[in-house]
C-alpha cells in the first residue's frame, strides 16, 4: 500500500500506516471483523465516491448516473443470486441503519417487537433501552435457556401472550443454528412479521456452509462487512410484497444519498462470495471456530451456548479462569491477539467488565490459517490468561504471535 498522495497529510498517513502495521502484525478475532480484498479497498477508494444517487437505478432524482446505475444493478443481481432473493436494497449504510429502516417500513411507533436479549447473544439494535429504536417501539426480549438453546416453545408462548408485530429473529453474540422454519411459523400463527438480522452469518450463508434464512423470512438485514468480507455498509432483503415499503422507507424515509463507493466495493465482495474459493473460506472458518471450541475446552474454559455451530465462541472466562472480560481483552491485546469482551447470558457482571470475551475466526481464517494455526492461538490465549501478570511470559508470546503473523501476509 504506497498511500502515495496520503504522504503529504502527516498526521493522517502516519495513522494510516500504523493500522496497516496493527492488521499485518496483529491477529485480528473480533467476531465481526475480516479483511477486504485489494479489489474492493480499490473500488472503495475510487471516484464512486464523489456522486450523489438518491433513488434507484434508472430512477435516480440527479443527472449522471450512467456508472452508479450499473455498479448498483449489479450488486443487487449478486444479492439475489448469492441468497436466492426476490428483492434487494443494497443503499443502507450499515446494519444500525438498516435495522431501523426495516423497522420503519413495515412498523407504526408504539408496534410491538420481539428480539433476542442482548446478553443471550441478541443485538443493541433489537431492542436495548439505549436506542432509539426501544424509544419508538415496544421491544419484548427473549432468552436461551440453560442448555444454551432458544426456547421455542417459551417463545411461541410469548409470542401468543404478546400478540407483537414482528417477531426479530438474529444475533451479533449467538453462537448456535437458528430453527428458521419455527421462528417463521410462530411468527405466521400469531400474525406478525418474521425477520432476521443475519449480519454476524451472512457470509457463512453465501458460502452455503449454514442453511439460509431467506426462503423462509419476510424480511432480512445484514452488514456486509463481517463474514461476507465485503466494504462496511448494510443489505436488506425481502419478499417483494414489501419491496416498495423496504425502499421508501431507505429514501427517502431514513437517508439521503447512498454512498456509492460502498456500493461500487460491496458489488465487487459479492461477486468475490460467488466464486467457488469463497465456499471452500466459508467452510474453512466453520471448521477453524470448531478447532477453537474444542481447543478451549480442553483448557478448561467454559463455552457459553455449550458449543458452536457458526465463526465464533462465547467464553466466559471470568468462571474459567477467574478473569474478567474487560481483564482478558486488556492480556491478549499485548500479546497481539485482538477480541473484545462480552456479556454472557444475564450476566452478574456489568457491560463494561462483564464475564466473558467473543473470539471469532473469519479474519484470520482470510490470511490462510487453518486448523493447526487455531491449535496454537487457542494454546496462546490460555497461556496469556494464566500468566496475566508475567511480562516475560507475555512477551514472549507476543513474539510468537508475530511470528505466525508474518507467515499469513496480507496486504503485501
Ligand atoms: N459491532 C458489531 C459486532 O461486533 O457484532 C455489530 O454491532
Amino acid at each position: 500500500m504506497s498511500y502515495k498522495f496520503l504522504k503529504k497529510d502527516s498526521k493522517i498517513f502516519k495513522a494510516a500506516q500504523g493500522e496497516l502495521k496493527r492488521q499485518q502484525e496483529g491477529m485480528e478475532m473480533v467476531a465481526s471483523e475480516n479483511y477486504v480484498s485489494p479489489a474492493v479497498l480499490e473500488a472503495l477508494g475510487s471516484v464512486f465516491t464523489n456522486k450523489y444517487s438518491e433513488g434507484l437505478p434508472g430512477k435516480r432524482y440527479y443527472g449522471g448516473q450512467t456508472y452508479t446505475d450499473i455498479i448498483e444493478s449489479v450488486a443487487i443481481e449478486r444479492a439475489k443470486k448469492l441468497f436466492d432473493a426476490e428483492h434487494v436494497n443494497v443503499q443502507p449504510l450499515s446494519g444500525a441503519p438498516a435495522n431501523l429502516i426495516a423497522y420503519s417500513a413495515v412498523l407504526q411507533p408504539g408496534d410491538k417487537i420481539l428480539g433476542m436479549d442482548l446478553s443471550h447473544g441478541g443485538h443493541l439494535t433489537h431492542g436495548h433501552p439505549a436506542t432509539f429504536s426501544a424509544k419508538i417501539y415496544k421491544f419484548i426480549p427473549y432468552k436461551t435457556s440453560a442448555a444454551g438453546l432458544i426456547d421455542y416453545d417459551d417463545l411461541a408462548a410469548l409470542a401468543k401472550k404478546e400478540k407483537p408485530k414482528m417477531i426479530l429473529a438474529g444475533f451479533s453474540a449467538y453462537t448456535r443454528q437458528l430453527d428458521y422454519k419455527r421462528i417463521s411459523q410462530i411468527a405466521a400463527e400469531v400474525g406478525a412479521i418474521s425477520m432476521i438480522d443475519i449480519a454476524h452469518i451472512a457470509g457463512l450463508v453465501a458460502g452455503g456452509v449454514i442453511p439460509n434464512p431467506v426462503p423462509y423470512f419476510d424480511i432480512v438485514t445484514t452488514t456486509t462487512h463481517k463474514t461476507l468480507r465485503g466494504p462496511r455498509g448494510g443489505m436488506i432483503i425481502c419478499k417483494e410484497k414489501f419491496a416498495k415499503q423496504i425502499d421508501k422507507a431507505a429514501f427517502p424515509g431514513l437517508q439521503g444519498g447512498p454512498h456509492m463507493n460502498n456500493i461500487a466495493a460491496l458489488a465487487v465482495a459479492l461477486g468475490e462470495a460467488l466464486l467457488p474459493s469463497f465456499k471452500k473460506y466459508a467452510a474453512q472458518v466453520l471448521k477453524n471456530a470448531k478447532v477453537l471450541e474444542q481447543e478451549l475446552k480442553k483448557y478448561g474454559f467454559k463455552i457459553i451456548f455449550g458449543q458452536t455451530d457458526n465463526h465464533m465462541v462465547l467464553v466466559d472466562v471470568f468462571s474459567s479462569k477467574n478473569i474478567t472480560g474487560k481483564e482478558a481483552e486488556i492480556v491478549l491485546d499485548k500479546i497481539g491477539i485482538t477480541i473484545n469482551k462480552n456479556m454472557i447470558p444475564d450476566d452478574p457482571r456489568g457491560p463494561s467488565d462483564p464475564s466473558g470475551v467473543r473470539i471469532g475466526v473469519p479474519a484470520i481464517t482470510t490470511r490462510g490459517m487453518k486448523e493447526k494455526e487455531i491449535r496454537l492461538i487457542a494454546k496462546w490465549i490460555n497461556e496469556a490468561m494464566e500468566a496475566r501478570n508475567n511480562e516475560k511470559i507475555l512477551a514472549r508470546l507476543r513474539k510468537e504471535v508475530l511470528k505466525l503473523c508474518k507467515k499469513f501476509p496480507i496486504y503485501k
